[in-house]
């Protein structure tokens, strides 16, 4: 049996790796996987105690807040705010940038997440996830915090990554030297290593999109849903369609199995014209992960990880996975046919 390696043994071996490590970044990734432990037992026993279900709140989205995506954001903001390697953080929950309480060690990293995506699967048990992205001020510690410091393009990110809540509580980040995967083994409450260098593949046999919302969408985009439904594709037939309506589910299909996953710009609301899901906090990590899987991340045409973000919670079309399946889509927009 392979040894099994613990991710905290896999940071160090990254840290001894990396001549200008510190640990600091080491100390900031042991506070996310606390968190993700503290979060898993409260997800995994949702249905025996009394955690599900609204809050009554809504949040900056305009979204119900349900006890566990509260929860969620609870246990990270007090975990991560003690690691004394933030100066900030910004969570999907939130509406501004959450500083570190004065009195409390600061540092030059930034943590940007989405504490419980997904949330509105929860009480039928369906997988979810959190979802990170950590970034290094560009201004001198000692001198204020600048909204150019939070508000950096997704190809500045140090490291990305999420935890998906499932048959099973998995890890999986990057730290720019490829995509690894930790499984949450319970009985001794650490992650191990179970998929190391993830490799997504160069082309799928899925796509996964929300095809109740056709009516709202663009004539490209309806003739990219038409290419994946014909068998003059690249495969010679059609593809599956797979939809969780849980990002981090069905993104973690489309890295481990290939394929594409879709949320397109759609004109069901005018507030928000990018779609509905979120540059800084799901497009941008998820973004960087797939790169470093060997995949590819566009709005259907750009780069996720060029685009200059406007404001904290700006929306973003999203075409992500495997790399053939991406290039082609880029291919339609492009033709605007
Ligand atoms: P729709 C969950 O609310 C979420 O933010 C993502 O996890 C998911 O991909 C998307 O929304 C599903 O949205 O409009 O298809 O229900």
């Amino acid at each position: 049996m392979a040894p099994q390696i613990t991710v905290t043994e896999h940071l160090l071996l990254h840290q001894k790796r990396t001549p200008t490590a510190t640990g600091r970044f080491t100390r900031l990734f042991n506070e996310i996987i606390l968190s993700a432990k503290i979060i898993s037992r409260e997800v995994t026993k949702a249905g025996l105690v009394d955690v599900l279900g609204f809050t009554g709140d809504t949040n900056v989205q305009g979204e119900e807040v349900r006890k566990l995506d509260e929860y969620a954001n609870r246990v990270l903001i007090h975990r991560l705010s003690r690691c004394g390697v933030l100066c900030a953080m910004a969570s999907e929950e939130n509406a501004d940038v959450i500083e570190i309480a004065a009195g409390l060690p600061v540092g030059e990293y930034i943590l940007i997440f989405d504490p419980l995506d997904g949330s509105s699967n929860i009480d039928a048990n369906v997988s979810i996830g959190t979802i990170f992205s950590i970034l290094r001020r560009k201004t001198p510690v000692e001198g204020p915090l600048l909204s150019s410091d939070v508000l950096q393009r997704g190809a500045e990110q140090v490291a990305a990554g999420y935890i998906v809540y499932g048959s099973s509580t998995m890890l999986v980040f990057t730290t720019g030297d490829g995509v690894h995967g930790f499984t949450l083994d319970p009985g001794v409450g650490e992650f191990l290593l179970s998929h190391p260098n993830i490799r997504i593949p160069e082309q799928g046999r899925i796509y996964s999109v929300n095809e109740g919302y056709q009516n709202y969408w663009d004539a490209p985009t309806r003739q990219v849903m038409e290419y994946f439904k014909n068998s003059e594709g690249a495969r010679r037939k059609p593809y599956s369609l797979r939809y969780i309506g849980s990002l981090v589910a069905d993104f973690h299909r489309h890295l481990l199995y290939g394929g594409v996953f879709l949320y397109p710009a759609d004109g069901r609301d005018p507030k928000k014209p990018g779609g509905k899901l979120r540059l800084m906090c799901e497009a941008n990590p998820l973004a960087m992960v797939v790169e470093q899987a060997g995949g590819l991340a566009t709005d259907g045409v750009r780069r996720i990880l060029d685009i200059e973000p406007e404001h904290l919670h700006q929306r973003v079309p999203l075409v992500i996975g495997s790399r053939d399946d991406v290039l082609k889509i880029k291919e339609i927009y492009e033709s605007g046919s």
